[in-house]
């Protein structure tokens, strides 16, 4: 069942990211972003990271800053083990259907987590591509990010280099340190090109996992919450330990087993699992 048009298609060839109108349906959206707000008023009576993933890390990462009166939850690891929503969200049409068109009908689920940017808190991202966090046996692999909120020019969208997933595979480390971001010349070289990805609540980016990308800090009042799930083609093997382990790794989203690896060749640095909540513990202390 294909959903895309050829133009979207091709926009994504070309491009590396595009986004999906009306990606997931009411009732999904809204089941996601009561247990979002049920979280943040929780995250209130914590003052550092906390709860427990699959790894023994911790699941909730506050921005420094955070406080009971201006909660700044900026990362929930792997919301799939906690309300079946989510996985329920990434398994349906339209969103599983457009991936499909963009990757082929054997999916499989790497993992996913939850990034917010709530008012007043000054959580950046800085440029990186997904894939040096998570390499696979080729890069058929894509970010599917579904705005939990309405994403505007003021509260720090996604922003992509267009392209990029056809170019060089940047490194994260420097000065013989992993930093989870690319060198700060080539980022800034960037940054005339780049493109911010806006759109109503309920839509979604899909991006190539090799797009060089990056957000701003929330100058806003409104909310940013993005859910983000990562899958790849299943003949896609991943290459290093996941960054967000879950007990869903690896689960077929959609079509069949291929009984099959595929591979294409290239060459990069390993990358470094983070110690902490998130790699914006990573990126912050580059
Ligand atoms: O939250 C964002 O703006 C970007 C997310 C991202 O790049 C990531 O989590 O890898």
């Amino acid at each position: 069942m294909g959903v895309l048009t050829a133009e979207q298609v091709a926009r994504f060839r070309e491009e590396g990211c595009i986004v999906l109108p009306d990606a997931v349906t009411e009732p999904q959206l809204a089941a996601m972003r009561r247990c979002f707000e049920d979280w943040v008023e929780d995250s209130r009576a914590e003052t550092a990271a906390y709860g427990e993933t699959f790894d023994g890390r911790p699941r909730f990462d506050l921005e420094p800053g955070h406080s009971a009166e201006r909660p700044a939850l900026r990362r929930v690891a792997s919301p799939t083990e906690l309300d079946d929503v989510f996985l329920e969200t990434i398994q349906r049409a339209p969103l599983i259907e457009a991936v499909a068109d963009l990757m082929g009908p054997d999916l499989r689920f790497h993992h996913s987590k939850i990034n917010s940017k709530l008012p007043g808190s000054a959580t950046t991202v800085k440029w990186h591509q997904d894939f040096t966090f998570d390499p696979h046996s080729n890069d058929d692999v894509i970010t599917c990010l579904v705005f939990l909120d309405e994403v505007t020019l003021e509260n720090g969208p996604l922003r992509t280099l267009p392209g990029s997933h056809k170019g060089p595979l940047y490194s994260l480390w420097h000065d013989g340190r992993f930093t989870g971001a690319i060198d700060e010349e080539i980022a800034d070289s960037f940054e005339r090109d780049a493109v911010c990805h806006t759109g109503p609540v309920g839509a979604a980016c899909l991006m190539h996992a090799r797009v060089a990308h990056a957000s701003t800090a929330n100058l806003s009042a409104e909310p940013r919450t993005l859910f983000i799930a990562v899958m790849a083609a299943a003949d896609a093997i991943p290459l290093s330990p996941n960054p967000v382990p879950s007990r869903h790794a690896g689960l077929l989203l959609h079509g069949q087993e291929p009984g099959r690896i595929r591979s294409t060749a290239f060459e990069m640095e390993t990358p470094e699992i983070p110690e902490g909540a998130s790699f914006f513990v990573q990126q912050a202390e580059s």
